[in-house]
Order: structure tokens, then sequence, then C-alpha cells
């Protein structure tokens, strides 16, 4: 088994093994199926009625990454999925819609590749974020800033991105004049999987193309009046290297939302956290209190007013979330009462 198999996933798949399931990595989601592969090829895989189930939210079911537990019927091609193998890594977002899904770009890699091209797309506060949710996610986050065959700025780009990132290492390429491409090859050895993220028309599948050798993925044509392209891939994607490297292709986002990202929020404004944490006030707000040294670094430029707005933004997305999610919950609490209550009045009398 390749795909990014080795001896500590055979160690927690071990009780699987012994029900006499074999592993398979799932590298396509459909509407109810699965594209995964096993040891010996290619299955179409359904979830067990079990599973479906015992699921209570999305992270119960499969998704693109994940290794699973199946029986496999080969010669039918097909495979009833049994469970699935604790992730180590999982990149979510937010849908907005009338309740908050969880809704999971991509599992079980090792790198996440921060996309962001370097004309139009070019927004220091939008890396800030998909940071936040990279650190959060369980991988590692690297910055590629794409097409620099565009631009005349890419040191200063690459100086902002230093100072937003502490330690995340930053690479500029450009799949056109195959610049920079080389320098991937660390985070795309034998086993290893990364993720692609970045807003639509940045180039990620062409440069997965150009890396796979061959045109896996379609590519966009990017509208010249403002640099935007319409959402070319429109699915996520497992992709083998030839080396033995694997690639997960992500359909461009326009909004990054961000999921449960309080722990990574912490890690990625980690100089404002610590700041706050000098202020005379435990309970300061950072407003007109005395001894606030958010207000003290904001006046002597320590502390750039930018890079606070956005960590005070991102503080309201969280806390708006989190008061939507409550709600969703007090719903499902209330609904589960009534039911209850519903039971005890329809009781027959004695
Ligand atoms: N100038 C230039 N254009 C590029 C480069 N890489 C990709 N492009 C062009 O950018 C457009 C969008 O590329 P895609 O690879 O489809 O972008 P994507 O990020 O996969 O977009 P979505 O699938 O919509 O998320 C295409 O027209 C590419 O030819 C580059 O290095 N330089
Ligand atoms: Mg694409
Ligand atoms: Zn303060």
């Amino acid at each position: 088994m390749q795909w990014g198999w080795n001896a500590k996933w055979e160690d927690v798949f071990d009780p699987w093994r012994k029900e006499g399931l074999e592993p398979a990595r799932v590298v396509l989601e459909h509407k109810h199926t699965y594209t995964v592969v096993t040891s010996s090829g290619e299955l179409l895989a359904e979830i067990t009625g079990r599973m479906r189930h015992l699921a209570s939210g999305r992270a119960d079911y499969p998704a693109v990454g994940d290794w699973v537990a199946v029986a496999a019927r080969s010669n039918e091609g097909r495979a009833a999925i049994h469970g699935i193998v604790p992730r180590i890594s999982k990149f979510s977002r937010k849908t907005a819609g009338a309740v908050t899904e969880e809704q999971i770009v991509a599992t079980n890699m090792n790198t996440v590749f921060l996309v962001m091209a370097l004309h139009h797309d070019y927004n220091v506060r939008r890396m800030e974020r998909y940071l936040t949710a990279a650190w959060e996610s369980g991988a590692n986050p690297v910055i590629l800033l794409s097409k620099a065959d565009l631009s005349e700025r890419i040191e200063e780009a690459v100086r902002e991105m230093e100072q937003i990132a502490f330690g995340v290492p930053v690479h500029v390429v450009s799949t056109l004049e195959g610049k920079g491409l080389d320098s991937l090859a660390p985070y795309v050895g034998p086993g290893q999987t990364v993720a692609f993220l970045g807003s639509s028309g940045v180039g990620k599948s062409t440069l997965i193309n150009r890396l796979l050798g061959r045109e896996a993925m379609e590519t966009g044509v990017i509208r010249q009046s403002d640099g935007r392209g319409k959402h070319t891939t429109t699915h996520r994607e497992l992709l083998p290297l030839p080396g033995g490297g694997l690639l997960i292709d992500t359909p461009g986002m326009r909004e990054l939302q961000l999921w449960g990202a309080d722990e990574g929020f912490g890690t990625s404004f980690a100089d404002i956290e610590e700041l706050s944490g000098q202020c005379r006030f435990p309970d300061c707000r950072h407003d007109r209190e005395p001894g606030c040294a958010i207000q003290a670094a904001l006046a002597d430029g320590t502390l750039e007013s930018g890079r606070y707005n956005s960590y005070i933004k991102l503080q309201k997305e969280l806390a708006y979330f989190e008061r939507k999610e409550s709600k969703a919950l007090q719903a499902a609490e209330k609904l589960k009462w009534k039911k209850i209550h519903q039971a005890v009045r329809n009781r027959p009398h004695r």
C-alpha cells in the first residue's frame, strides 16, 4: 500500500485488520459515494448503514485524504467503508447557511500550501486568515506567492509575509516561467501529503499539473478586466506524484470561514496576545484604560494598526460563529425536550 501509508498508520489500523478489513484512501468525494484506493486498485465505496446511523456531524463522514477501513468486493469494483482512521490533520471551513455546517476541505496532509498570487489577489490580511486556519488544521503551513512573473514588488511581499508568519517558509513561484518549483521538492517527498489552498485563479491547478507532469486538473482562464477567475476546480481530489508524494487540489475559496479557530488564532496573533498580557488590568478592553500595552504599541508603531484591526475583526467573526453554533445547539436541545414531553404526555394512563 503506497499513497502515504506507513508503519504508524499500520499500528493504528490493527483493530480493523483483525476484523478482516483493509485500509483504503479516499481520493475523490461524490454525492453519496467515494472513490478510494486500496493496494489492489481503485474502488467505489459507500459507508455502511451502521456508520451512517452513528454519524452525528460532517466530521463522522469520510473526506478526501482520509484513510478508511473497507471490506472490498474487488470483482465488483466496490467496497463498504466501516470506519475512518483517526486523522492526523484536518482543514475545515464553515459553510454559511441557515445552519452553520462544517465542510472538510482536506485531511491527513502534512503540509498546506497557502497560495496567493502576486498581483490582484495579493492581500496580507487574507493570508493572516489562511494562516490561522492552517495552524488549526494540524498541518504545517507554507506560503506560496504565485505568478511571480506578474509582479515587480516581490521582495516587499516576501518581507510582509515574513512579518505576519513567524517561522513559516515563504516561497516565490512562477509556474509560467518554471521558477521556484524546485524549492517545493522537500514538501512533496515520498509519502508526504500536501493540500493546496487559496483563492480561485491563483494557479493552484496549474502548479499541480506542472508537478505531476501531466494535465490532471483543468485550469481556468482569468478575465482580463479584473484578474479574477471563475471557479475552475469544482471538486477536491487527491493526486499521486510519480515520486511518491500526494497532492490535494481544492476549489478556490472565495471567503475563508474559520472553524473552531480559537487555538490557531493565538498562534498567528501571538504578538498581540502577548501584548494584551502586559496591560495593567487583566480585563483591559484596550480602549482608554490606563497602562494599556496595546494602545502604547499602536502609538509608538510597534504594533501596526491594520494588523490590530484584522485581529479585532477575526475575534468578532469567531464570536459570531460561536453564537450561531450555540443557537443551533439550543434549537436541537429544545426539540429533544419537546419530543420527550410529548412522549410523556402520550403515555397511556393506568
Ligand atoms: N502569469 C501567470 N499565470 C499563471 C501562472 N500560473 C497559472 N496561471 C494562470 O492563471 C489562471 C488560473 O489558473 P488555475 O490553475 O486554474 O487556478 P486555480 O487556483 O486552480 O483556480 P480554481 O480552480 O478556480 O480555484 C490560468 O489561466 C493559468 O494559466 C503563472 O505562474 N503566471
Ligand atoms: Mg483549480
Ligand atoms: Zn489593554
